[in-house]
């Protein structure tokens, strides 16, 4: 650990307090986190750990509106369950505060109030959707409308889900505010914007400061500096009703930034845990700040909350960013949505006091470089192959014996052997090992050591058989126990960032107090003498049938998801004359081939009765060309011709979309075949 900082203060993002706690957000930036905090106190560095719930924000309103209730029920009934169930998992903040807290309206509003003083910001006049029914600006995210690049009707202003793509709310064709159904209108405002682009030089300068932060970390923000145009100016402000009010004239109904206030969470939460000497850890340079974060906030951490800091000039700027990539669940993505994801109320409940089994695969598993899948199968074999395997049952064969051959006392170690010298010799090495990756951020590799640890303790009783020597050379194997149980001892102590429960419970069996992680240096800490605890099994078995069970409940939320489609409002109102305008028949493929350099597109000879003709249609991903030759469907015979990858399409396949989002014919279904050109009406 770098000794020109006397003390940290290390961050986990704040989770929008609009869903429960899923194992997503744990691998993320929650567990490691606490795994860091937890190591720094370990070896007695001054630190403190911070977090809170995020209760602004267009999610938190979007919740309340699906629920029928307040956005202040919302963020209250969610606060509560994260808090509680961070808790119980042992995620050791020093604070679990709130962004609606009045301390947070405060800090934030007195930061931006000192922004404007100082004349950082810029006014810009924009125009923004507004829907008249509802009399209010409208958010990316209550703004739906067709992608105009995959033709996605459901896609928000701010993102379409179907390709990916990030839109800006005016690029929509035919939006529609999700709050009326009516079509929205643009009106001007006036928004406080940070000038980026001004400050992308300092902001590089930062940045290329700090080379050493993890790749995809550091990739990232120079792949923002020095994508095209650089950086850009970014509103501050929002035309929205929940939030921190906006603290100057001519500001009313406006609230800051979502990402404006959040990150400033992090200080008002210090101010709230240490309101004698917060400034201590945000305005000294020998203090170290670190922000624990998922991929999705890494812009936000490391380019625009330092370049707010910057600006205002008092705060220390984050000395590192570890973020990680995101973790997915059995193959898929998870989301809260579609209800996949393995919440970790529920995890507590179903796994009774089995958290750091959840600890331990969450964290050899971390997807610290890349994306990383999370299976229940692998968690089972992680528990029953490791956990109990190794680590456990390594624990239990030393205590078992020590008790069946001493009383439970710590037998002497008189003569060590040339095998006993280079066991503790390699003993001695894991503290240094281990901190080491922590102090890298690289946990999975750290926690892989903790796991060798118990290995070498494994394969020191399998190789010296102190169960077969006590019958010819007892004062043996008091030096083998004597070995064993300071094994035993250094693992309790170097597993408490990992493992905190498993930890107190060795320490309780082993009948001493916690020890300092420094101590674990040494190879006997455990004197001769010493009567320790009863064993007790520090991991159970996992068996198959309460994996299934996990697996049935995944099972319901995919068939729970197939019946619940998401369904778009209904369009506005037509008249019978505008619906017969549409001419729609009754037609045969004759002809498919795939469009060259497409994945999507087929090329169609379509039969319609009154002519034949080229259609280009989006299905290649749901029908092969040869499979379909023959099959009647229906066509919108009167649409304007279109040109498609230089084609000409004339018309339009009629398709029915199942839950998955694939697309299926809409065709004629009597046993007799409809004619060609029969109109469909
Ligand atoms: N609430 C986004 C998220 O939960 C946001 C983080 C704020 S950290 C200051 O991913
Ligand atoms: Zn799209």
């Amino acid at each position: 650990m770098s000794t020109s900082f006397k003390r940290s203060l290390v961050t986990a993002a704040l989770p929008y307090a609009n869903g429960p706690v899923h194992i997503g957000h744990l691998a993320g930036c929650y567990l490691p986190a606490d795994i860091y905090v937890r190591y720094l106190r370990g070896i007695g560095h001054d630190v403190k750990f911070i977090c809170g719930s995020d209760e602004h924000g267009v999610p938190i309103t979007i919740k309340a509106k699906k629920e029928g209730i307040t956005p202040q029920q919302v963020v209250d009934k969610y606060h509560k369950m994260m808090g509680d169930s961070f808790k119980e998992f042992g995620i050791s903040f020093d604070i679990y505060s709130r962004t609606s807290s009045k301390t947070h309206h405060q800090t934030a509003s007195d930061f931006f109030k000192t922004l404007y003083d100082k004349k950082v910001f810029t006014e810009q006049i924009t125009e923004q959707y507004f829907d008249e029914t509802a009399q209010q600006f409208l958010a990316d995210r209550y703004i739906t409308g067709q992608c105009p690049k995959c033709g996605n009707e459901n896609a928000y202003g701010d993102q379409c889900e179907k390709c990916g793509s990030s839109l800006n709310a005016t690029d929509l064709i035919n939006p529609k505010s999700t709050l009326s159904g009516n079509k929205p209108v643009l009106k001007q405002t006036k928004n406080w914007f940070l000038p980026l682009d001004k400050l992308q030089g300092k902001i590089k300068d930062y940045i290329e400061a700090h080379s050493n932060w993890k790749t995809n970390v550091y990739g990232q923000c120079k792949s923002w500096l020095d994508s095209g145009d650089g950086l850009q100016p970014r509103a501050m402000t929002r035309d929205l009703d929940w939030g921190v009010k906006v603290p100057v004239e001519g500001a009313d109904g406006k609230v800051l930034y979502v990402w404006f206030d959040a990150p400033i969470g992090y200080i008002s939460a210090t101010k709230e845990l240490l309101p004698n000497n917060w400034e201590d850890y945000w305005k000294s340079k020998d203090s170290r700040l670190i922000h624990f974060i998922g991929k999705d906030n890494i812009v936000f951490h490391c380019i625009i909350f330092p370049a707010m800091l910057m600006e205002h000039g008092e705060f220390v700027l984050a000395d590192n960013v570890p973020a990680n990539e995101f973790l997915n669940l059995e193959g898929d993505k998870i989301s809260t949505s579609r209800n996949w994801a393995v919440w970790l109320h529920e995890y507590l409940i179903d796994f009774k006091n089995q958290q750091d089994v959840l600890r331990y695969t969450l964290c050899s598993n971390a997807p610290e470089t890349k994306d990383n899948d999370f299976t229940w199968k692998d968690f089972q074999t992680k528990n029953n192959s490791e956990l109990v395997a190794i680590f456990g049952n390594f624990v239990n064969r030393t205590v078992v014996l020590t008790h069946k051959y001493y009383q439970g006392k710590v037998p002497p170690a008189e003569k060590y052997s040339k095998e006993d010298l280079l066991v503790l010799e390699e003993l001695a090495k894991f503290p240094q090992k281990i901190s080491s990756s922590i102090e890298q951020f690289k946990f999975r590799e750290a926690i892989q050591e903790l796991m060798n640890l118990a290995r070498l303790g494994n394969k020191y009783l399998a190789e010296t058989e102190p169960w077969k020597l006590i019958k010819t050379d007892e004062e043996r194997v008091k030096t083998i126990l004597n070995i064993a149980l300071q094994i035993t001892t250094n693992l309790a102590i170097l597993s408490e960032p990992f493992l905190p429960f498993t930890s107190a419970k060795l320490f309780s069996i082993l009948n001493c107090k916690q020890i300092n992680w420094l101590s674990a240096k040494q190879t006997n800490n455990l004197p001769a003498g010493h009567v320790i605890g009863k064993e007790e099994l520090l991991f159970n078995k996992i068996e198959d049938d309460q994996i299934q069970g996990q697996l049935d409940k995944l099972d319901e939320s995919k068939s729970a998801n197939a019946l619940n489609i998401q369904l778009t409002a209904a369009k506005p109102e037509i008249t019978f004359d505008e619906f017969t305008k549409m001419d729609i028949r009754v037609g045969t493929i004759l002809e498919a081939e795939r469009v060259p350099k497409t994945d999507k597109l087929l090329k169609l000879k379509i039969d319609t009765g009154i002519d034949v003709r080229t259609v280009v249609s989006g299905i290649a991903a749901f029908y092969k060309p040869e499979d379909i030759i023959g099959q009647q469907i229906s066509i919108l015979v009167n649409l304007a011709p279109r040109n498609i990858k230089g084609i000409e399409s004339r018309g339009m396949i009629l398709m029915a979309e199942n839950a998955k989002g694939e697309l299926s014919f809409v065709s004629p279904t009597k046993q007799e075949e409809s004619h060609n050109g029969s109109t469909i009406k």
